[in-house]
């Protein structure tokens, strides 16, 4: 029996709550709604017990309150691989993240694999500043269940 909680962070719209709609429920809602502050979900799988963190968005992981990361197994940082321009924030975030939570498990997801050609999203797998640990889609459920390997 697992009891595991797992936030999930990265800038705005990079698909953090779409991922965990898509892993939870299996649904895609195409339509953005901005997450205001954290949302909490419980989830059972067998025996183990989930716990996610899904936070609004922010550009610098440092803004965000050092509490809503407490005791947390896993932290899951998801990038847009449609945006570049965001990619050197990343870099720090996750340097950030690592210093910041070292009890924590720190995962990369690089997100929005669909909307990528696949010369377009080689060269966008060799800008980000490290490997992700999955390239998924939230959108085509790509990869997304997954994720459930990396708890
Ligand atoms: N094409 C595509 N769009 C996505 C994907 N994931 C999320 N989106 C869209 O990107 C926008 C932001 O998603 P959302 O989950 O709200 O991002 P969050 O702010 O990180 O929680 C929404 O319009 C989603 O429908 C994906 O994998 N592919
Ligand atoms: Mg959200």
């Amino acid at each position: 029996m697992k009891n595991s909680k797992i936030i999930f962070t990265g800038s705005f719209a990079t698909g953090k709550s779409s991922i965990l709609a898509q892993l939870l429920e299996e649904s895609f809602q195409p339509t953005y709604h901005t997450t205001i502050g954290p949302r909490f979900l419980e989830y059972q799988k067998g025996d183990d017990y989930y716990f996610f963190v899904d936070l609004g968005g922010e550009v610098g992981q440092e803004k965000i309150p050092a509490i809503r990361f407490l005791n947390a197994q896993h932290i899951v940082y998801v990038v847009d691989l449609s945006r570049p321009q965001t990619f050197g924030q990343v870099k720090k975030d996750l340097i950030f993240l690592a210093w910041r939570y070292p009890k924590a498990q720190l995962h990369f997801l690089a997100n929005k694999q669909d909307l990528l050609t696949e010369n377009v999203l080689a060269a966008r797998l060799m800008a980000l500043p490290q490997e992700p640990a999955l390239i998924c889609s939230a959108k085509t459920a790509e990869q997304i269940q997954a994720i459930w390997n990396l708890f």
